[in-house]
């Protein structure tokens, strides 16, 4: 695989989810919406309703193709939500946008299945599952719909994750669990094209493991479905900047402009605007 693989993995890629056809035929951007009180990197200040709504046509104004939903932290150490309480967060979020007639599908960034349905009976078009349909009824979740997923890989949970993350060998872990997830979600009859896969950076990786599978990016393609990458803000930029949550944008931005070079279809990122810019330069230049 050459260096920087953009040009060969772009052309003529549809995502399917619900009643969207996503075109990743160029890099696109997944806008952040928390609804979380504990949320890392905006200190959940999006937590109300009326405020996340904002926020979500906000990110839809500043460009972003999709919008992901999420009501539980996924950040090291972050205590779980109770379903009920989960529900109450994201639900009315998405009946709100919905009402609205928003352009872009909404992802729903959940692990549990009764989330799950809740939140594409509400008009969710996509399930972003960190735990990659582990939990027992998530992929007849997904399957007996007609969202799109996002498989993520983790080791560990959110819980012990970054404890002592090990690998014999981080690519070949991560590229056999996506392929087994992945041929699970066929076999349950979901169509290829509403299957995107996520190494999950940062999640039960080191700095050195993040790095190899950022570069192992052409790799994971051979898998034949779109990925979708997350940095943006995450502690490894902070590592590599030394700089705090608040003063990774730069950083961030990089992060997504090499993802997509290396051939990512959709970056999740907070900072949308800044985001789709630096993208837009990245399929001019092609
Ligand atoms: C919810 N969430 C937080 N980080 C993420 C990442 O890197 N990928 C996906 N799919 N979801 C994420």
């Amino acid at each position: 695989m050459p260096a920087f693989v953009f040009w060969e993995t772009h052309f003529s890629m549809l995502f399917q989810c619900g009643r969207f056809q996503l075109d990743l035929s160029s890099p696109k951007v997944m806008g952040i919406v928390n609804v979380t009180p504990d949320s890392f990197s905006d200190g959940g200040q999006y937590q109300h309703v009326e405020v996340a709504v904002a926020h979500a046509l906000d990110l839809i104004a500043q460009g972003a193709a999709v919008l992901d939903i999420g009501g539980e932290s996924t950040r090291p150490n972050a205590t779980p939500v109770p379903l009920d309480e989960e529900l109450q967060r994201v639900i009315p979020v998405i009946e709100a946008l919905v009402a609205r007639e928003i352009p872009v599908p909404i992802s729903i960034d959940t692990y549990k299945p009764a989330v799950m349905r809740a939140a594409i009976a509400a008009g969710a078009s996509i399930v972003n599952d960190v735990r990659g349909l582990q939990e027992e009824g998530a992929l007849a979740a997904v399957a007996q719909s007609t969202a799109g997923v996002c498989i993520m890989h983790m080791q560990g949970t959110p819980q012990t994750m970054q404890q002592d993350p090990h690998y014999e060998d981080v690519v070949a872990e991560v590229t056999a669990f996506l392929r087994t997830q992945r041929d699970a979600c066929l076999a349950a009859g979901v169509a290829p094209q509403r299957i995107m896969l996520d190494p999950g950076f940062g999640f039960g990786k080191t700095r050195a493991h993040n790095i190899a599978l950022a570069k192992a990016l052409p790799t994971l393609l051979t898998l034949g479905c779109p990925l979708l990458v997350g940095l943006s803000r995450k502690s490894v930029l902070g590592q590599m900047t030394g700089n705090d949550v608040d003063a990774r944008l730069h950083a961030s931005v990089a992060a997504a402009v090499i993802s997509a070079m290396q051939g990512a279809h959709l970056l999740r990122v907070h900072d949308v605007k800044a985001t789709v810019e630096a993208l837009k330069v990245v399929t001019a230049l092609k």
